[in-house]
């Protein structure tokens, strides 16, 4: 597994100044997370630090990279741009940088359109992404309320957020997205 030092290196050049500072808050954060709901604290740091990777490369390279990895996108990937890096993030770290960890992997490629039956890693990366320490969108005040309750409750106010988002913008939502948000729901349910 890569240490944190070499994510650091990996990492840090790929990135704006602000990007660079969101994925270490990110970071900080999905390791509070992973100690208060028993994720793993050291995946949790790491997956944080690499978590948006791709998200400063062009789109246009991203694309180019997931092509020579044989990453087939559906229409609706297509669509939607802002998807890519964290599909291209995980493809890169596994293919070129050796990442191995099928969970960290995942918590990668997942932490964008979230996912049905997310491992508690990817769910502790999905949230830190809300709810880092310099997140100031209208609504972080809810989802910080969210988190102290519990991962269920911060997934469903997340997916929720996100749905009522992408809907008033008329953005494509991921099947993925919407098979999370229903397992969310129907699992309150049954409870
Ligand atoms: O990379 P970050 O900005 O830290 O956060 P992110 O990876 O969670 O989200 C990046 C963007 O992707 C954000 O503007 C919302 C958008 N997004 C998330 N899910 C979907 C989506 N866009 C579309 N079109 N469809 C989705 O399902
Ligand atoms: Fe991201
Ligand atoms: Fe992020």
């Amino acid at each position: 597994m890569l240490t944190v030092e070499e994510c650091k290196k990996v990492v840090k050049p790929r990135l704006s100044e602000a990007r660079w500072k969101h994925s270490q808050n990110v970071s900080k954060e999905a390791v509070r997370l992973a100690k208060k709901y028993g994720a793993d604290p050291q995946k949790a740091e790491i997956a944080g630090l690499l978590h948006d990777v791709m998200k400063d490369t062009a789109p246009e390279e991203q694309l180019q990279m997931m092509q020579r990895f044989g990453i087939i996108l559906t229409n609706i990937e297509l669509a939607a741009p802002k998807l890519w890096h964290a599909m291209s993030g995980a493809a890169f770290l596994e293919r070129e940088l050796g990442v191995r960890d099928a969970d960290i992997l995942n918590a990668i490629r997942y932490h964008t359109t979230a996912r049905d039956g997310m491992s508690l890693l990817e769910r502790v990366v999905y949230i830190a992404d809300f709810t880092s320490a310099e997140r100031d969108y209208d609504g972080v005040e809810q989802m910080r309320e969210a988190v102290d309750i519990s991962l269920e409750t911060a997934m469903e106010e997340g997916l929720v957020f996100t749905i009522q988002d992408l809907s008033s913008l008329r953005s494509p939502i991921h099947p993925d997205t919407f098979r999370a948000y229903n397992e969310v729901i129907i699992q309150k349910k049954e409870k």
